[in-house]
């Protein structure tokens, strides 16, 4: 059992270097697999854990803060598989999503990713706008986007889908794919290196279950048809967000992620992205918003055909949105330090009384 638990993981376990900066380096450490309400289970060095958060670590962080899959603990082991997560490794390269639509609270998806696999099927889910935020938010976590157009069975006129990401393409690496044709599974799968962890990103039903399972091999995770059957033979009741894929690479699964804002703002990056910068620099004012001034080389490349329409109006929505998201951030940090001097101000008072009380005290005893 245990061989083959090493066999599978073998890739993904290796000491992670951060773990000394902790006070409990001692303990051992492993990934979180997947996120129960309250349960961890952690992958270590020499099996799967079962655990539960330590009070300090579950009072003493904001949501956004607790261990999310992908995310490095040092765990405090006891009977088999059991165990109490006592600290959590600085995060790097995490993905979030949004959680109530206009505030900027947000939630941890995945951590120490590598590569974030955006995938659509080639149907009414094909949609270049969603893709082009996808990247946008990936690229500013320092992760690098792969765009995976999935049910590529399904005859939608490829030519046109080809034509629509022309751009999509010149900024990511992008692959066709089918469940249904292996060949096109065994091509993913190849770009896939060893050690490197890939999150796949994408609404519901566009096959991301599917083609994990197709690239491992195996049915690991619950599909829509597996988690609609009532067929008994199928064992797929440990519901598991990261898998090993045979041969390297560790594979996080996501389920439908509908608000995927951006949460910080550059505006420059996300004209490189979208390719605004090839035209910006040339427009007449160095600080052109592009909108209405004259002189301004992206409406003109528009008018031009040279610029689509809609990548532009993409990129003017996603900069308003980040823009938004930033000033709410400001708000939130200005309500925390009014707050914060509240409780100064509180707390002097109450030094002030007890002071007061204390001298009434001893000039009484005198
Ligand atoms: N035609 C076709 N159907 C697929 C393909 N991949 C997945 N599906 C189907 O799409 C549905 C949703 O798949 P699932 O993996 O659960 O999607 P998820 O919600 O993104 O994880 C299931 O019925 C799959 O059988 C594909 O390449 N071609
Ligand atoms: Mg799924
Ligand atoms: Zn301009």
């Amino acid at each position: 059992m245990k061989e083959s638990f090493r066999a599978q993981w073998e890739g993904l376990y290796h000491l992670n270097p951060l773990k000394q900066q902790s006070i409990h380096n001692s303990l051992p450490h492993g990934r979180v697999a997947v996120v129960h309400r309250t349960c961890f289970e952690v992958v270590a060095g020499d099996g799967l854990f079962q655990c539960e958060l330590t009070g300090a670590m579950m009072y003493g962080r904001g949501e956004g803060e607790l261990p999310c899959t992908g995310d490095w603990v040092i765990f405090l082991p006891f009977d088999e598989g059991r165990g109490i997560i006592v600290d959590m490794l600085p995060r790097e390269r995490t993905l979030w999503r949004r959680k109530s639509g206009t505030t900027s609270d947000r939630q941890a998806i995945a951590a120490w990713v590598d590569r974030a696999f955006i995938e659509q099927s080639l149907d009414e889910n094909f949609n270049p706008r969603r893709a082009e935020r996808f990247m946008a938010q990936i690229v500013e976590a320092d992760i690098k986007p792969v765009l995976v157009l999935n049910k590529a069975d399904l005859d939608l006129n490829r030519e046109e889908v080809e034509r629509q990401i022309e751009h999509l393409a010149r900024r990511m690496p992008v692959f066709f794919t089918s469940i249904r044709q292996p060949e096109t599974v065994g091509a993913l799968r190849s770009a896939i290196s060893p050690g490197e962890t890939v999150v796949f990103v994408g609404s519901s039903g566009v096959g991301k279950s599917s083609l994990v399972n197709a690239l491992c091999g195996e049915v690991l995770l619950a599909t829509s048809e597996i988690s609609l059957s009532t067929s008994k033979g199928r064992h797929t009741s440990t519901r598991r967000e990261m898998v090993a894929m045979p041969g390297g690479g560790v594979l996080i699964d996501t389920p439908g992620v509908r608000e995927f804002g951006l949460t910080e703002s550059d505006p420059e990056a996300l004209a490189e992205m979208l390719e605004i910068d090839r035209y910006a620099a040339e427009c007449r004012f160095a600080d052109c918003t592009h909108t209405d001034e004259p002189g301004c080389k992206v409406l003109a490349a528009i008018a031009r055909g040279d610029l689509p329409r809609e990548v532009y109006e993409s990129y003017l929505k996603l900069r308003r949105e980040a823009w938004r998201f930033s000033a709410s951030e400001h708000e939130k940090r200005k309500k925390m330090k009014s707050f914060s001097g509240q409780v100064e101000v509180a707390k002097n008072k109450k030094d002030k009384m007890r002071w007061k009380t204390r001298t009434t005290f001893k000039s009484g005893r005198r």
